[in-house]
């Protein structure tokens, strides 16, 4: 296939490199380099303090987006004064031309919209499940006038949409190369995450608790309410906190768990952590639920157990012992990383590619 020029859209909740974007930030990095690595040509369009190395980033000015899921299913669109939302979309605009594709990160109403009135197509990474009338709306429209332009994480995030639409299924990726294989683990579980109602740690204490085996839960404290209800309910449990920590540090502790239990309450649209653990070679108990379903494969790479089922967390457990550290990693390998990332991209944007550059790029 020829070199493309992209333009990559970031999210607006937040610059590139703080944080506020959650997965979405990782994701875009890891998008472009593997794009990168495949001979195309990226530039990044993005907030004002964004950072990120080796591409090239223009940098908007305006007041921050509020979060989408901090907002009801029926909460009205919104845009604040001088939005960068809107800052970006003008932009984008204006140059649009330079670019064969224009991939839209943003969870907004703003971009789905505006889709028909570009010359150049909008391809669009939606990175959570369903969260509101207006948005599905948006989105589905998108699908139903540009057919293979939506790309999702995995199966169950799209089914979250009541209104059926056509997607590719991108799944995600990680550098791997940040990763590093542990044959041999220490006594303990890992939890990974937002310490957050969402994320169901109560249900992991009880497990880990259960098993005798100490739980270390690694993430940023982002309901301290929660977290104190959760000590609080469960004073004997070995459990501790082992704090947010960059990558490298991850993935040195996360190594050496016997295993990594995922407790979703909701549906995750993918479920990073759960790759992270793989390349480490840790298998993974996680609820039958949303993207981690996907991921793992029962009896192979980790355990599958009955969503909220304390009780199949513990005997999933106890059968730890038949999972190969080395198949987790290999799985990792052939599945999540930047190359295959970059490979299932490349499928997704071809199909969007007007049909005459199409031809061109199948010489
Ligand atoms: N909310 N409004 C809005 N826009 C986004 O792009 C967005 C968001 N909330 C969370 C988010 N993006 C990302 O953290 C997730 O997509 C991973």
């Amino acid at each position: 296939m020829r070199s493309l020029k992209l333009l990559f859209v970031s999210t607006p909740v937040g610059a590139l490199g703080s944080g506020l974007g959650g997965g979405v930030e990782l994701t875009l990095r890891n998008l472009a380099i593997a794009l990168q690595q495949r001979g195309h040509s990226i530039t990044v369009v993005a907030p004002e303090g964004s950072q990120l190395d080796n591409f090239s980033l223009v940098e908007i000015v305006g007041s921050l987006q509020t979060t989408a899921q901090s907002q009801g299913r029926d909460a009205p669109i919104t845009l604040p004064s001088n939005s960068v939302l809107s800052n970006l979309w003008s932009y984008v605009r204006q140059v649009q031309n330079c670019y064969d594709i224009i991939v839209n990160f943003a969870y907004d109403w703003l971009p789905f919209y505006l889709t028909p009135f570009f010359e150049t197509p909008i391809a669009h990474l939606v990175s959570m499940g369903s969260l509101s009338e207006a948005m599905d709306q948006a989105i589905v429209d998108v699908a139903d006038s540009f057919p293979n332009t939506i790309a999702v994480h995995s199966h169950a995030q799209a089914q979250t949409f009541s209104m059926g639409f056509t997607y590719f299924n991108l799944q995600n990726g990680i550098d791997l190369s940040q990763y590093e294989f542990c044959p041999n683990p220490d006594e303990f579980l890992a939890w990974v995450g937002r310490i957050a109602p969402e994320k169901g740690l109560e249900d992991a204490v009880q497990a880990a608790a259960k098993t005798g085996l100490p739980l270390k839960i690694f993430g940023v404290i982002q309901d301290p309410a929660y977290w104190a209800q959760i000590q609080a309910d469960y004073p004997q449990a070995a459990m501790e906190w082992m704090g947010f920590l960059p990558t490298q540090a991850l993935q040195q502790a996360l190594g050496r768990a016997q295993a990594l239990l995922m407790t979703p309450k909701w549906v995750e649209a993918f479920g990073n952590v759960a790759i992270e653990a793989l390349a480490c070679g840790v298998p993974v108990i996680a609820y039958r639920r949303g993207g981690p379903a996907e991921i793992i494969q029962s009896g192979y790479t980790g355990w599958l157990v009955e969503p909220d089922s304390v009780e199949g967390l513990v005997q999933a457990i106890a059968k730890i012992p038949q999972i190969s550290r080395t198949i987790c990693h290999r799985e990792a390998e052939m599945t999540y990383s930047l190359a295959a990332l970059g490979e299932r991209a490349e499928t997704w944007l071809a199909r969007i590619l007007p049909h005459e550059l199409a031809e061109e790029s199948a010489e």
